[in-house]
Protein backbone atom coordinates (compact mmCIF):
# COMPACT_ATOMS: atom_id res chain seq x y z
CA UNK A 1 0.00 0.00 0.00
CA UNK A 2 1.54 3.57 -0.68
CA UNK A 3 2.52 6.05 1.91
CA UNK A 4 -1.06 7.63 2.27
CA UNK A 5 -4.34 6.03 1.41
CA UNK A 6 -7.72 7.07 1.87
CA UNK A 7 -10.59 4.77 2.49
CA UNK A 8 -13.77 6.29 1.22
CA UNK A 9 -17.72 5.58 0.27
CA UNK A 10 -19.73 6.38 -2.34
CA UNK A 11 -18.77 9.58 -3.24
CA UNK A 12 -22.35 10.50 -4.18
CA UNK A 13 -24.06 9.77 -0.64
CA UNK A 14 -20.86 9.41 1.49
CA UNK A 15 -20.63 12.77 3.42
CA UNK A 16 -18.18 11.72 5.61
CA UNK A 17 -15.74 10.91 3.11
CA UNK A 18 -16.27 14.12 1.06
CA UNK A 19 -15.07 16.56 4.09
CA UNK A 20 -11.78 13.74 4.83
CA UNK A 21 -10.73 13.61 1.09
CA UNK A 22 -11.36 17.94 0.34
CA UNK A 23 -8.85 18.34 3.55
CA UNK A 24 -6.45 16.29 1.75
CA UNK A 25 -6.71 17.19 -1.42
CA UNK A 26 -6.96 20.89 -0.06
CA UNK A 27 -3.88 20.19 1.74
CA UNK A 28 -1.93 19.54 -1.48
CA UNK A 29 -1.08 15.95 -0.08
CA UNK A 30 -0.57 13.33 -2.92
CA UNK A 31 -2.60 10.26 -1.74
CA UNK A 32 -4.12 6.48 -3.10
CA UNK A 33 -7.80 6.29 -2.72
CA UNK A 34 -10.11 2.83 -2.50
CA UNK A 35 -13.75 3.48 -2.71
CA UNK A 36 -15.58 0.79 -0.77
CA UNK A 37 -19.22 0.64 -2.41
CA UNK A 38 -21.54 1.10 1.14
CA UNK A 39 -24.54 -0.66 1.96
CA UNK A 40 -23.83 -3.72 0.08
CA UNK A 41 -23.29 -7.05 1.74
CA UNK A 42 -19.99 -7.32 2.12
CA UNK A 43 -19.11 -3.27 3.08
CA UNK A 44 -18.58 -3.60 7.10
CA UNK A 45 -15.85 -6.83 5.88
CA UNK A 46 -14.10 -4.62 3.44
CA UNK A 47 -13.95 -1.79 5.79
CA UNK A 48 -12.74 -3.21 8.78
CA UNK A 49 -9.50 -4.82 7.04
CA UNK A 50 -8.75 -0.89 6.92
CA UNK A 51 -10.63 0.25 10.33
CA UNK A 52 -11.73 -1.73 13.67
CA UNK A 53 -13.93 1.35 13.52
CA UNK A 54 -16.27 -0.05 10.32
CA UNK A 55 -16.66 3.35 9.13
CA UNK A 56 -15.38 5.74 6.21
CA UNK A 57 -13.59 7.35 5.88
CA UNK A 58 -10.16 5.97 7.08
CA UNK A 59 -6.90 7.36 6.30
CA UNK A 60 -4.30 4.42 6.34
CA UNK A 61 -0.61 5.92 6.82
CA UNK A 62 2.44 3.37 6.31
CA UNK A 63 0.61 1.18 8.53
CA UNK A 64 -1.11 3.01 10.57
CA UNK A 65 -4.72 3.32 10.68
CA UNK A 66 -6.21 7.24 11.41
CA UNK A 67 -10.64 6.97 11.47
CA UNK A 68 -12.83 9.76 11.45
CA UNK A 69 -13.65 12.29 8.99
CA UNK A 70 -12.44 15.27 11.69
CA UNK A 71 -9.23 13.25 13.27
CA UNK A 72 -8.23 12.81 9.09
CA UNK A 73 -8.68 16.32 8.76
CA UNK A 74 -6.43 17.53 11.62
CA UNK A 75 -4.20 15.06 10.26
CA UNK A 76 -4.11 16.45 6.95
CA UNK A 77 -3.56 20.03 8.24
CA UNK A 78 -0.07 18.73 10.45
CA UNK A 79 1.10 16.89 7.31
CA UNK A 80 0.93 20.09 4.98
CA UNK A 81 1.03 22.98 7.73
CA UNK A 82 2.37 25.15 4.73
CA UNK A 83 -1.53 24.63 3.61
CA UNK A 84 -2.91 26.17 6.62
CA UNK A 85 -5.92 24.22 7.04
CA UNK A 86 -6.55 26.10 10.41
CA UNK A 87 -6.99 29.83 10.19
CA UNK A 88 -3.83 31.37 11.40
CA UNK A 89 -5.09 33.68 13.94
CA UNK A 90 -5.26 32.03 17.45
CA UNK A 91 -9.63 33.61 18.04
CA UNK A 92 -10.16 32.57 14.18
CA UNK A 93 -8.47 29.07 14.54
CA UNK A 94 -11.04 28.42 17.67
CA UNK A 95 -14.17 29.83 16.44
CA UNK A 96 -13.05 27.28 13.11
CA UNK A 97 -12.24 24.51 15.31
CA UNK A 98 -16.03 25.05 17.59
CA UNK A 99 -18.29 25.22 14.39
CA UNK A 100 -16.44 22.26 13.30
CA UNK A 101 -17.30 20.36 15.68
CA UNK A 102 -20.91 21.14 16.27
CA UNK A 103 -20.92 20.09 12.44
CA UNK A 104 -19.82 16.66 13.35
CA UNK A 105 -21.10 16.13 16.53
CA UNK A 106 -25.02 18.05 15.80
CA UNK A 107 -27.77 18.44 12.93
CA UNK A 108 -29.31 15.44 12.76
CA UNK A 109 -32.66 16.52 12.06
CA UNK A 110 -31.00 18.04 8.89
CA UNK A 111 -28.55 14.84 8.13
CA UNK A 112 -31.73 12.57 8.68
CA UNK A 113 -34.16 14.19 6.65
CA UNK A 114 -31.62 15.87 3.62
CA UNK A 115 -28.88 13.19 3.28
CA UNK A 116 -26.31 14.36 0.79
CA UNK A 117 -27.03 13.22 -2.84
CA UNK A 118 -25.02 15.44 -5.00
CA UNK A 119 -26.50 14.15 -8.46
CA UNK A 120 -30.08 15.12 -7.48
CA UNK A 121 -31.83 17.90 -7.82
CA UNK A 122 -35.14 18.16 -6.16
CA UNK A 123 -36.97 20.72 -4.98
CA UNK A 124 -40.21 20.72 -2.93
CA UNK A 125 -39.60 18.22 -0.46
CA UNK A 126 -41.24 19.50 3.03
CA UNK A 127 -39.08 20.83 5.44
CA UNK A 128 -39.92 20.13 9.29
CA UNK A 129 -39.83 22.61 11.58
CA UNK A 130 -36.24 20.12 12.87
CA UNK A 131 -34.89 20.46 9.84
CA UNK A 132 -35.75 24.18 9.44
CA UNK A 133 -34.21 24.94 13.31
CA UNK A 134 -30.60 23.18 11.49
CA UNK A 135 -30.55 25.18 8.33
CA UNK A 136 -30.87 28.42 10.21
CA UNK A 137 -28.67 27.80 12.85
CA UNK A 138 -26.14 26.52 10.21
CA UNK A 139 -26.87 30.03 7.82
CA UNK A 140 -26.27 31.55 11.42
CA UNK A 141 -22.87 30.26 11.38
CA UNK A 142 -22.13 30.90 7.98
CA UNK A 143 -23.46 34.87 8.17
CA UNK A 144 -20.90 34.77 11.40
CA UNK A 145 -17.80 33.32 9.99
CA UNK A 146 -18.19 34.97 6.76
CA UNK A 147 -18.69 38.61 8.60
CA UNK A 148 -16.24 38.19 11.26
CA UNK A 149 -13.79 36.50 9.59
CA UNK A 150 -13.80 35.90 5.83
CA UNK A 151 -12.82 39.21 4.38
CA UNK A 152 -9.81 37.62 3.06
CA UNK A 153 -11.31 35.18 0.74
CA UNK A 154 -15.09 33.33 -0.24
CA UNK A 155 -14.77 30.67 2.54
CA UNK A 156 -15.87 31.10 5.86
CA UNK A 157 -12.45 31.78 7.22
CA UNK A 158 -11.46 33.86 4.38
CA UNK A 159 -8.91 31.00 2.31
CA UNK A 160 -9.97 27.71 2.82
CA UNK A 161 -10.23 25.70 5.93
CA UNK A 162 -11.17 22.53 7.70
CA UNK A 163 -14.15 24.45 8.55
CA UNK A 164 -15.06 24.44 5.22
CA UNK A 165 -14.45 20.71 4.35
CA UNK A 166 -17.19 20.20 7.25
CA UNK A 167 -19.44 22.26 6.03
CA UNK A 168 -19.16 21.02 2.30
CA UNK A 169 -21.62 18.43 2.55
CA UNK A 170 -24.00 20.52 3.67
CA UNK A 171 -23.50 23.10 1.01
CA UNK A 172 -24.27 19.94 -1.67
CA UNK A 173 -27.76 19.36 0.50
CA UNK A 174 -28.84 23.21 0.47
CA UNK A 175 -28.36 23.25 -3.47
CA UNK A 176 -29.44 20.09 -4.10
CA UNK A 177 -32.79 20.25 -2.53
CA UNK A 178 -33.10 23.71 -3.46
CA UNK A 179 -33.48 25.32 0.20
CA UNK A 180 -34.24 28.61 0.64
CA UNK A 181 -31.69 30.73 1.95
CA UNK A 182 -30.58 34.36 2.33
CA UNK A 183 -27.83 35.49 -0.01
CA UNK A 184 -24.80 35.63 1.72
CA UNK A 185 -25.33 31.34 2.79
CA UNK A 186 -26.56 31.38 -1.53
CA UNK A 187 -22.49 32.82 -2.35
CA UNK A 188 -21.00 30.75 0.28
CA UNK A 189 -22.82 27.82 -1.22
CA UNK A 190 -21.75 28.51 -4.61
CA UNK A 191 -17.74 29.14 -3.35
CA UNK A 192 -17.92 25.80 -1.97
CA UNK A 193 -20.01 23.92 -5.15
CA UNK A 194 -17.06 25.97 -7.67
CA UNK A 195 -13.93 25.38 -5.71
CA UNK A 196 -12.04 22.81 -8.06
CA UNK A 197 -11.46 20.42 -5.68
CA UNK A 198 -15.34 19.85 -5.32
CA UNK A 199 -16.18 19.75 -8.83
CA UNK A 200 -13.67 16.88 -9.21
CA UNK A 201 -15.55 15.23 -6.61
CA UNK A 202 -18.50 15.53 -7.45
CA UNK A 203 -18.04 15.06 -11.76
CA UNK A 204 -16.95 11.24 -10.15
CA UNK A 205 -20.12 11.34 -7.91
CA UNK A 206 -22.43 12.00 -10.88
CA UNK A 207 -20.84 9.05 -12.82
CA UNK A 208 -21.06 6.87 -10.17
CA UNK A 209 -23.64 4.18 -11.50
CA UNK A 210 -24.94 2.90 -7.80
CA UNK A 211 -28.23 4.44 -6.29
CA UNK A 212 -29.14 3.76 -2.41
CA UNK A 213 -32.71 3.74 -2.21
CA UNK A 214 -32.89 4.96 1.27
CA UNK A 215 -30.67 7.76 0.26
CA UNK A 216 -33.60 9.14 -2.44
CA UNK A 217 -35.59 11.47 -0.68
CA UNK A 218 -38.46 12.39 -3.36
CA UNK A 219 -41.12 14.35 -3.39
CA UNK A 220 -44.67 12.61 -3.12
N1 LIG B 1 -18.17 10.15 12.69
C1 LIG B 1 -17.71 9.39 11.55
C2 LIG B 1 -18.91 8.95 10.74
C3 LIG B 1 -18.54 8.05 9.58
C4 LIG B 1 -19.74 7.36 8.96
O1 LIG B 1 -20.82 7.28 9.53
N2 LIG B 1 -19.53 6.82 7.76
C5 LIG B 1 -20.55 6.05 7.05
C6 LIG B 1 -20.62 6.47 5.59
S1 LIG B 1 -20.87 8.19 5.30
C7 LIG B 1 -20.16 4.59 7.03
O2 LIG B 1 -18.99 4.26 7.12
N3 LIG B 1 -21.09 3.67 6.87
C8 LIG B 1 -20.74 2.30 6.70
C9 LIG B 1 -21.70 1.36 7.26
O3 LIG B 1 -22.62 1.85 7.93
O4 LIG B 1 -21.57 0.16 7.01
C10 LIG B 1 -16.74 10.29 10.74
O5 LIG B 1 -16.75 11.50 10.98
O6 LIG B 1 -15.96 9.78 9.94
Amino acid sequence: MPDLTLIIGNRNYSSWSLRAWLAMRMAGLAFEEILIQLDQPDTATRIREYSPAGRVPVLRHEDRAIWDSLAICEYAAELAPEAHLWPEDRIARAVARSVSAEMHSGFAALRDALPMNIRADRPGIPIADATQADIDRICGIWRDCRQQFGAGGYFLFGGFSIADAMFAPVASRLHSYRIAVDGMARDYIEAIRTLPAMEEWSVAAAAEPWVLEQEEIRVD
